[in-house]
């Protein structure tokens, strides 16, 4: 291992005089979750066998949660990948044979050369995710793509557009770290499931409510977390622009602008006065489905509570619309000179705080191109990526690490359209044979977070974990860092700096931090203003210096200047009478992270005995998604509890039980999304979501997903 980081102690199974060895490793957990758990983990004779989180932590607290609490079963499942594995039987039948490290690299190498070779570097497509949110994890790697100029990705299927369009209307992604939200009266919950995806942060809304804070939760389904607000407000999916700019309208219309802020701070107020004007309580109320006092009050109640804040994830960006959502809701603290107070403002993933104390350059090293200036293309296209005929050239060979393209990227079944082409040469590096890795020429074994040092960045906090190896890697898994460093090897490059070991790497990386201290004071708190307050000076880098209701740089873009709400092309009235139901995919999971969990059988059992109107007999649990429908439209549709219904569009068809309930408005279905497809009959949510691009930011517009029900016969 190319590490001068990894834990001896805790690798030793006994020591000299053949005793029994106990050690403690402090870790951070790698999830693509917001909260960024401190960990500690007690090794016995080289063995993991307890993980709990570390009481010092100071947002987690000393607390995991339902999923990781059960990570060593995981990372000692019997369904783990432990060595590398060649494909035998057809892509996708999950049919392999085990083969050693060197034969792999062999082939790999051998078939990158040979499409290098015949088609170009561009013909090589490296697709990863944050399945391993760590720095070495997700970004040493592009060390190797650079040196080798293979096409890149632009954009994302998670915060691109959140970020993108927050800053059209600020000039930067930063906002409000979350835990200042403390000191609130006020906070809207707006498009976020804080209870399930962002636990951690529940217990200081909580202390901000036992303060005198009222919480809103704006949401088009009833999540537990607005089961918990002190308001519920459920606009139909996708109309919360046109609430925005009614709120707008009576700030306004009212006079409750923060006068002598906007006057100081913003640009554009006249032109955002003039077109807001028409964005009356009334009308905003039909297209939301929600009342005219609701709206009025909303806007009053935010306009005249200091300090106020909003706090947004991610979900709302999955729309056509999504950068315009996140450029639009941050005109709001704007206009009411939130930003003025600690605990006002726009609380948001605070991940590019901590992106400022990471040097990107020095860790993925693009300098390595040179002056070559590969192919970019759209992340979120996976699946019109290696099916368009058009493109030239096609990818022919593929990476893919720590993502699960099969379940989490949208239009799966064009995408399985490409992964079962035989002119594609597959290669997928993970821990479990995933839906896309059954798709693979070849696996590789991946280590987990118990078995690779590295340091791991947060988006819910402002702290940045170090992450020790507590045990050798199970079987002959490797890090990703180490796969790229071998497969460059293989390659037979000779580059340094896609050699560089571990230590060396986050020195580069991490160019104010001393990582010997990292390492022993288990996480650094990265800088953020003292007084609590990002733009206390109301000082904002746009190009007028100014928070922007007008926006330049959006119309250069082709898109509206001022804050606008369109409906979704997905819904135009042909589509909605063929397909009438809006399809939202969230994460309703607590036993799940993404698609992490939903194979193994305790999670599994775990995640349907939770659900909502659980009929199934003990042991006779049935795993796998549901459609979640509203009495009025099962029985306008003739069906029942349990029914099987075909959810279906022109992309997909899946065939699911109906569950009853009353967390949805009439016309909105729901499929929680997670579940892999080979662990039930039937598809997966994505067969059926919409891979359309959103307005910038290139994310994608999963939400905007129109479907017919009918009875499966
Ligand atoms: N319909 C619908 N689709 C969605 C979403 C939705 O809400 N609805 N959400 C979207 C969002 S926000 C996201 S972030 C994506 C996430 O979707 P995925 O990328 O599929 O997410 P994860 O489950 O976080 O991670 C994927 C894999 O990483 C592997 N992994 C973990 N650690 C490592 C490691 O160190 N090395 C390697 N090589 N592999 C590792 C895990 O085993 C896991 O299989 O899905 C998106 N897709
Ligand atoms: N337990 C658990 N925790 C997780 C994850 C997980 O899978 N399981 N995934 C992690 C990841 S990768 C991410 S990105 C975060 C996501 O964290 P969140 O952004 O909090 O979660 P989502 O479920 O994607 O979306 C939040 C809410 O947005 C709502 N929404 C969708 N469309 C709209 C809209 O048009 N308007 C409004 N107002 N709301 C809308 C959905 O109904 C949903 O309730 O969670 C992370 N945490
Ligand atoms: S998945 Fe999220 S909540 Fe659970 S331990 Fe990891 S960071 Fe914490
Ligand atoms: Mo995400």
């Amino acid at each position: 291992m190319a590490s001068t980081l990894d834990s001896t102690d805790s690798t030793d199974a006994t020591d000299v005089t053949g005793r029994d060895v106990t050690t403690i490793a402090y870790g951070t957990c790698h999830h693509d979750c917001p909260d960024s758990c401190g960990w500690i983990a007690t090794v016995e004779n080289g063995v993991a066998v307890k993980l709990r989180g570390d009481p010092d932590h100071p947002f987690s607290k000393g607390e995991l949660c339902p999923k990781v609490n059960h990570f060593i079963d995981r990372t000692y499942s019997d369904r783990r990948v432990t060595t590398p594995l060649r494909r035998v039987g057809p892509k996708g039948s999950g049919e392999f044979e085990a083969i050693s490290w060197e034969t792999a690299l062999e082939e790999i190498s051998a078939q990158l050369h040979i499409v290098i070779g015949a088609h170009g570097a561009e013909a090589v497509l490296p697709f990863s995710g944050a399945g391993n949110q760590s720095v070495l994890a997700m970004w040493f790697p592009y060390r190797l793509w650079n040196a080798l100029g293979v096409t890149r990705l632009q954009g994302a299927l998670c915060g691109a557009v959140a970020g993108a369009g927050v800053a059209m209307t600020n000039g930067t992604k930063l906002a409000l770290d979350p835990e200042e939200l403390a000191h609130s009266k006020l906070i809207i919950i707006w498009g976020s499931n804080t209870r399930l995806t962002n636990r951690h942060l529940w217990p200081t809304i909580e202390a901000a409510r036992t303060a005198g804070a009222r919480i809103i939760v704006i949401d088009p389904i009833r999540t537990i977390t607005a089961d918990e607000a002190d308001q519920f407000i459920q606009p139909l999916p996708g109309t919360d622009i046109a609430l925005m700019l009614a709120m707008m309208h009576v700030i306004i219309r009212d006079g409750l602008q923060d006068h002598e802020w906007v006057a100081a701070h913003t640009l554009g107020f006249e032109d955002l006065e003039e077109h807001v004007r028409e964005w009356t309580p009334q009308r905003a109320a039909e297209i939301c489905g929600l009342a005219e006092d609701e709206i009025v009050a909303l806007a009053r109640e935010y306009a005249t509570t200091r300090p106020a804040a909003i706090r947004t994830l991610i979900g709302a960006e999955h729309r056509e619309h999504g950068g315009m959502f996140f450029r639009t809701l941050a005109c709001l603290p704007a206009l009411v000179g939130a930003w003025r107070d600690r605990g006002g403002g726009l609380a948001r993933s605070v991940g590019s705080w901590t992106d400022l104390a990471i040097d990107h350059d020095a860790l993925s090293r693009p300098d390595l191109l040179g002056t070559r200036e590969p192919r970019v293309l759209d992340e979120v296209r996976l699946a019109d990526i290696l099916t368009n005929t058009e493109l030239n050239p096609s990818v022919h060979a593929l990476f893919v690490w720590g993502t699960n393209p099969m379940v989490s990227v949208p239009n799966t079944e064009l995408l399985r359209k490409g992964f079962e082409r035989s002119d594609l040469f597959t290669v997928v590096h993970e821990q479990f044979l995933t839906d896309t890795a059954r798709y693979a020429d070849i696996v590789l074994p991946a280590t987990t977070q118990l078995e690779s040092v590295d340091v791991t960045p947060a988006w819910g906090h402002l702290n940045l974990g170090w992450n020790e190896a507590a045990i050798a890697p199970v079987g002959e898994s490797i890090s990703n860092a180490e796969f790229h460093r071998q497969l460059a090897r293989a390659l037979g490059l000779t580059e340094p700096a896609l050699f560089e070991d571990d230590r060396a790497v986050l020195t580069a990386a991490l160019p104010t931090i001393d990582i010997d201290r990292l390492r022993a004071d288990h996480r650094v708190r990265v800088p953020y203003p003292e007084d609590g307050r990002p733009f206390g000076d109301g000082v904002f880098p746009t190009a007028s210096g100014r928070v922007e209701f007008v926006s330049e740089e959006l119309r250069a873009l082709g898109q509206p200047a001022l804050p606008t709400y369109e409906a979704p092309s997905e819904y135009a009235p042909e589509q909605l009478e063929r397909f009438p139901f809006r399809l939202l995919t969230p994460k309703q999971h607590a036993r799940f992270l993404n698609s992490s969990y939903s194979h193994l059988p305790k999670h599994q059992r775990a995640e349907h005995q939770r659900a909502e109107h659980q009929r199934a007999e003990q042991g006779a649990v049935e795993a796998g998604p549901y459609l979640e429908m509203v009495a009025a439209d099962v029985t306008a549709l003739n069906l029942s509890e349990g029914a099987m219904v075909k959810v279906s569009n022109d992309r997909g068809e899946v065939t699911l039980r109906v569950r009853v309930t009353e967390r949805l408005r009439t016309g909105v279905v729901a499929i929680p999304w997670g579940w892999w497809g080979d662990s039930h009959e039937g598809g997966v949510a994505n067969s059926l979501t919409s891979d359309r691009l959103t307005d910038w930011g290139g994310g994608v517009a999963y939400s905007d997903t129109l479907v017919a029900v009918s009875p499966a016969l």
